[in-house]
C-alpha cells in the first residue's frame, strides 16, 4: 500500500472511529491514540527522514493532510458530545414553575363565612350596610339597652355563658348580636338600614343540632314612617331573592322583649316547597327567626325619640341554613375543624 492510500485509510478509520465513541473520556484516548507520538501518524512522520526531498514534501504535506482530516473528525465529535451533555444537564435541571401550584392544597373561605358572604351580598342588594361588634359584651349591651333588665322572667330565652371579669355576671358572651345594633343606634342618628352577621353563644350541651357556640344574622331598620308593613315586604324580598321564586314568607305572633308586635317569621319548607313532608311536619312551613317592631323602650336606651322614629328589626340562626343547602346533618361539624369535612365545600 503507498503512504497515500495508508493515509487515506488512517482518515476514513478515524472518522468511523470517532463517530462510535460514546463519551469525552473515550474521545480522549481516542485522540492520544491516532494522534500521539506512538500512533501510525507518529510511525508515518518519523518514516520522512528516510525520504529523498522530492519525495519528503509530498509525503509531508500528504501526513499534514492527514493530520487534519482526523483531527477535524475528532473536533466534529467532541462538539457533538458536548451538545448531548448539554441538552442532558438542562432537562436535568430544568425546574418546573407550574408543578408547584398543580399539587399544593390551596386553602378557601369556611363555609359558614360562604353562607354570610351570599346573605350579605343580598342584603347589600337591598340597600343595607354590614357591622359588626365584640364578641364579649357588658351585660347593659346585650340585656338592659333592648328592655331586658335584670331578673326579668324574659332572660330565661337566653341561656347565658358569663366571663369572669369585673363584678358577678356583669360580663357576658354576647347571646345575639343585637348588642351590635345597640352600639350603631348609639353611633348616631338615624337613618338606619344595617344587617350584624356574627358569632353568638349560649350554654347548652352540644349535640347534632345544639352548639353553644352558633351563628346568627340579625337586621334593623330605623327611619320615619316605618311599619309592620315594611318589616313583612323587607322579610318577603329577602325570602324570594335568597332561596329563589318559589319559596315565600309567612309571619306569626311571637313575643320578644326588644321588638312589640313581636312575630316569628317562617319560610316555605325548602325540601317540599310548602306540600309538607317529614322535615316541616307536614305543615310545609320552617321557622327560620323572629322580628318585631323595635320596642320604644330600647330607643328610648339609645336616646332615639321614639315619637320621630319607628323601626323594624329580625334576626335568624344562619348555620341551618349551610346545612340545609349542603346535607349537613350535624351542626358540631360546622366548628370542629376537620379538614375531610371542610375541603368538601
Ligand atoms: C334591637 C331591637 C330588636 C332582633 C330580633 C329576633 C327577633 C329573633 C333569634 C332567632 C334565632 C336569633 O339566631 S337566633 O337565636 N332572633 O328571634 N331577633 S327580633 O330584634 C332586635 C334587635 C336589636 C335593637
Amino acid at each position: 500500500m503507498s503512504m497515500i492510500e495508508q493515509l487515506a485509510a488512517i482518515g476514513d478509520d478515524a472518522e468511523s472511529r470517532a463517530a462510535e465513541v460514546a463519551t469525552l473520556a473515550e474521545l480522549d484516548s481516542l485522540g492520544s491514540e491516532l494522534l500521539g507520538k506512538r500512533s501510525r501518524l507518529g510511525e508515518l512522520k518519523k518514516g520522512l527522514r528516510d525520504l529523498d526531498e522530492d519525495e519528503r514534501r509530498a509525503a509531508g504535506r500528504a501526513l499534514n493532510d492527514a493530520n487534519a482530516r482526523v483531527q477535524a473528525a475528532l473536533d466534529a465529535r467532541r462538539a457533538d458530545l458536548e451538545a448531548q451533555e448539554r441538552r442532558r444537564r438542562l432537562d436535568d435541571e430544568r425546574l418546573d414553575l407550574t408543578e408547584t401550584i398543580a399539587t399544593r392544597a390551596l386553602g378557601h373561605l369556611h363555609l359558614v363565612t360562604q353562607t354570610h358572604d351570599r346573605l350579605e351580598d343580598v342584603f347589600v342588594g337591598m340597600g343595607f350596610t354590614v357591622a359588626e361588634g365584640p364578641e364579649v359584651e357588658t351585660d347593659w349591651y346585650n340585656f338592659q339597652a333592648l328592655n331586658i333588665p335584670e331578673s326579668h322572667p324574659a332572660r330565661s330565652m337566653w341561656d347565658t355563658l358569663y366571663v369572669d371579669l369585673g363584678p358577678p355576671e356583669s360580663t357576658v358572651l354576647r347571646t345575639h348580636t343585637s348588642p351590635v345594633q345597640i352600639r350603631v343606634m348609639e353611633g348616631g342618628p338615624p337613618p338606619i338600614y344595617s344587617i350584624m352577621p356574627g358569632r353568638v353563644y349560649r350554654r347548652d350541651t352540644a349535640d347534632a343540632s345544639h352548639m353553644p357556640v352558633f351563628h346568627q344574622i340579625e337586621g334593623l331598620v330605623v327611619d320615619k314612617g316605618i311599619s309592620f308593613a315594611d318589616l313583612a315586604g323587607t322579610l318577603e324580598a329577602f325570602t324570594t331573592a335568597y332561596f329563589g321564586g318559589a319559596i315565600h314568607s309567612r309571619l306569626r305572633p311571637s313575643y320578644f322583649p326588644f321588638t312589640e308586635p313581636s312575630a316569628e317569621y317562617d319560610i316555605n319548607c325548602l325540601f317540599c316547597l310548602g306540600e309538607g313532608c317529614q322535615t316541616c311536619g307536614r305543615t310545609g312551613w320552617m321557622e327560620l327567626g323572629g322580628c318585631g317592631m323595635v320596642h320604644p323602650n330600647v330607643f328610648a336606651s339609645v336616646g332615639y325619640d321614639p315619637e320621630e322614629w319607628s323601626g323594624f328589626a329580625f334576626g335568624f340562626g344562619t348555620d341551618r341554613l349551610s346545612m340545609n343547602r349542603h346535607g349537613i346533618n350535624d351542626i358540631r361539624e360546622l366548628f370542629t375543624n376537620d379538614i375531610r369535612f371542610l375541603t368538601q365545600f
